[in-house]
């Protein structure tokens, strides 16, 4: 049975074509080309103010993920807390199929819940007011009504004031709430949690399920997960 491939926070962005390059390869692999499904679990853009932006990364990021999609390779987009905004419009023009923040998969019999994983931090109080209130649908509807070059700005200070108040969070409230997650994996029925968010990459055995924390993409660094009949494990890029 062919693989699925999971990845998240790649933070694409024109400052750094280095991590378009690395996911440029991954899609042009043949192990991306021969895959049953690729899962995009949130943070593909460092942010993403509307679909109406038309940029050259943009542009060729959706036409790349389009090709991998043609070939007959399902690829699924959960929203991230950097590129919520993410549309129906961006992703019929990837060809990629939305996913609401929880989904639970059978991958090869495993029932594995998936989500980006910024919902599993409860600690972190001021975030989830924050999300709370960019995720208001009608505060969305406004905000996308405004000039390109205003929500540009806008997203720009956002992510100032966020990469300050990381600065001085203590790091444990930036990770998931175990209790938290432990009661969503069992309200999923799920035997298994694949996601994204806090960049910690590994693979652990906990509380009778086996969370997976996909890692963010740097310098030359993808983190790409692989699930098979065999199990999940983190695949390099060269072995793609
Ligand atoms: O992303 P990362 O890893 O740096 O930090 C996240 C949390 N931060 C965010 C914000 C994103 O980085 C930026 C999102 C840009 C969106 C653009 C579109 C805007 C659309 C508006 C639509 C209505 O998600 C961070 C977490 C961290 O993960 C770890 O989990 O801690 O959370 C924060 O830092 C949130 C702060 O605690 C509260 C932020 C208040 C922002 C106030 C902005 C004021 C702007 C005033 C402008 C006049
Ligand atoms: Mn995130």
């Amino acid at each position: 049975m062919k693989p699925a491939y999971f990845i998240s926070d790649l933070h694409l962005s024109e400052k750094h074509p280095e991590l378009t390059a690395l996911l440029l390869r991954f899609l042009r692999s043949s192990a991306a080309g021969q895959a049953r499904a690729v899962y995009i679990l949130g943070d593909l853009f460092d942010f993403w103010v509307g679909d109406d932006e038309v940029s050259e990364l943009n542009t060729s990021i959706a036409l790349e993920i389009r090709k991998l999609s043609d070939k007959g390779v399902a690829v699924f987009f959960v929203r991230g807390n950097r590129d919520f905004l993410i549309g129906r419009d961006f992703c019929r023009q990837a060809g990629m199929t939305l996913l609401p923040d929880y989904s639970v998969l059978d991958l090869f019999g495993c029932k594995t819940l998936i989500c980006h994983g910024d919902t599993l931090c409860t600690d972190d109080k001021a975030y989830l007011r924050f999300r709370r209130i960019v995720h208001c649908r009608r505060l969305q509807k406004l905000f996308l009504m405004l000039p390109l070059k205003w929500r540009t700005r806008l997203a720009a200070k956002i992510r100032r004031v966020s990469k300050m108040e990381k600065q001085v969070k203590p790091a444990d409230i930036m990770d998931v709430n175990a209790a938290f997650t432990a009661r969503q994996v069992r309200a999923f029925n799920a035997e298994r949690l694949i996601h994204g968010h806090t960049h910690r990459e590994h693979i652990h055995h906990e509380n009778g399920f086996t969370r997976i924390v996909l890692g963010d993409w740097h310098n030359d660094y993808a983190s790409i997960l692989r699930v098979d009949g065999d199990g999940a494990v983190f695949v390099p890029l060269e072995k793609c």
